[in-house]
């Protein structure tokens, strides 16, 4: 991974390399208000694998705005070797108008106050938090009982998650991969009151847990069939939210795991921040011609389609290690000889998953709401693609094997895609009574709107681990 030491003295190099600051010189800007940001480079199909550490550095022009990933300075192409920290390679291809300042700053004092703000909100526990956190690692909330943990690469991991039931208990593991960066490393400290409400408890800097109610019903019933009785019973919908922030460059990622008194775990990816814009000689939609796979979201400023995946490695022990994975799909079965008046019934035909390849699903679109389970739109052969092949499904399950644990493989900085779940499900295992893993993505096809520009609404994706035929009741009871 790029640790945020050898980010920051990358993103310092150029400022003091004389071809560049020529080149800042030739677009009749000031240096003192440039700032640059190392990328990672990628792999294009490369035969030879490189062992050297390398990103790629954007520079941005301030002057006028703090919001500096809308004004790109565009044409200029720098290397840095991060192990030597030199420049390897420099050109200034071309120039292209900086986007304007105006109209692209966030800083509240330099926005006007509209008198359609709404009041500030509070939600208040008078008698204090209903969970608690034991060692500083396990909380135990309701019938709830978890563990968190921090991880550099994966950020929050949750695990031995069990909710108290005469019989049975629940045990979920999980990890998120984000192995250029790395979603731990960039966690960034919460603001109080804002990033997480002012019941929040927060462990060190980084991680909040909160009881979450926002107004809404968890069941009720009103009961008037009972002659001379008049029944109501409400329960309102209550949870526990654990959650961090990740900003890595310009998005800033919330991930949020919430935990539901039905026994649902709710995992929550918020994306937020700013968006990644080219410069570009276009002021107006009339002038492009050619493809140029973005939108226009301001003048000079093209924000490029883009895609958004998050693999889930969902590590399920549900009553012990040997699980299986079943797939229920709802069939209309008609109604053939005269036995019932009704022409069609439907029914729920479950099938057992013997191997891996068995177990690849393609939901196409999800009915969760606010989530999406996404396709690949790339080819399967283009390099991305290659690299990320593990969000070609929305669902694989593997046998556990220790060594198998980012779906987009241990190093994967420069990575040519050898090492992913794709390659390892070809082996086609055994997956029934095994320990097994349950990998789940889900992710955002990104079409930049004029909406997104100067700074972006969170877009949130979800998906839910839902008890299903586990408990033997509704636990809510
Ligand atoms: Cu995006």
């Amino acid at each position: 991974m790029l640790t945020l030491q050898e980010q920051t003295a990358t993103d310092e190099l150029p400022l003091s390399y004389l071809p560049f600051i020529s080149s800042i010189k030739k677009r009749g800007l000031k240096l003192k208000e440039v700032a640059c940001q190392g990328y990672p480079v990628g792999w294009y199909g490369e035969k030879r694998k490189s062992t050297n550490r390398m990103v790629k550095v954007i520079c941005y022009y301030l002057d006028g705005t703090i919001n500096l990933y809308m004004r790109p300075i565009e044409g200029i192409t720098i290397i840095v070797l991060i192990d030597q920290m030199t420049i390897a390679s420099y050109i200034d291809r071309l120039i292209v108008p900086v986007p304007k300042a105006n109209g692209t700053d966030y800083m509240g004092s330099k926005l006007q106050r509209s008198s359609h703000e709404s009041n500030s909100i509070k939600i208040v526990q008078p008698d204090g938090p209903s969970f608690t956190l034991d060692d500083g690692n396990t909380v135990r909330w309701g019938d709830w009982k978890f563990h968190v943990a921090y991880d550099m690469r994966a950020g929050i991991i949750i695990s031995l998650a069990s909710m108290f039931d005469a019989e049975k208990e629940n045990f979920v593991v999980a990890y998120f991969d984000a192995g250029e960066f790395g979603f731990g490393l960039c966690a960034v400290e919460l603001e109080p009151s804002k990033d997480c409400p002012e019941n929040a408890k927060k462990m060190p800097n980084v991680i909040c847990i909160f009881e979450r109610y926002a107004g809404d019903i968890m069941w009720r019933h009103t009961e008037d069939a009972i002659p001379g009785k008049k029944i109501r019973k409400v329960r309102p919908e209550v949870s526990l939210v654990v959650r961090m922030v990740s900003t890595v460059g310009n998005y800033d990622y919330i991930t949020d795991y919430e935990f539901k008194q039905s026994g649902t775990i709710k995992v929550m990816v918020g994306l937020t921040g700013l968006l990644e814009v080219r410069g570009s000689i276009y002021t107006h939609n009339d002038q492009i011609k050619a493809e140029v796979y973005s939108t226009l979201i301001a003048e000079n400023t093209l924000g490029a389609y883009h895609d958004h995946f998050f693999t889930y490695h969902l590590d399920l022990d549900v009553d012990g290690h040997e699980n299986s994975f079943v797939k229920n799909n709802l069939k209309t079965r008609r109604v053939i000889n005269k036995s019932s008046p009704r022409k069609s019934y439907w029914t729920v035909v479950s099938e057992t998953a013997e191997t891996e390849s068995d177990a690849k699903i393609q939901l196409g679109y999800c009915l969760i709401p606010g989530g999406s389970a996404t396709s690949p739109l790339l080819s399967d052969n283009d390099y991305p693609q290659i690299r990320g092949g593990f969000t070609k499904y929305n669902v694989w399950v593997t046998p556990y094997n220790k060594s198998e644990k980012w779906a987009g493989g241990l190093y994967t900085d420069q990575s040519h895609g050898d090492d992913t779940l794709a390659i390892w499900s070809l082996r086609d295992r055994e997956i029934k009574n095994k320990d097994i893993v349950l990998w789940y993505t889900f992710g955002v096809h990104h079409v930049p709107k004029q909406e997104d520009f100067p700074i972006m609404p969170t877009l949130s994706t979800s998906f839910e681990l839902k008890p299903t035929n586990f408990f033997q009741h509704n636990p809510v009871l």
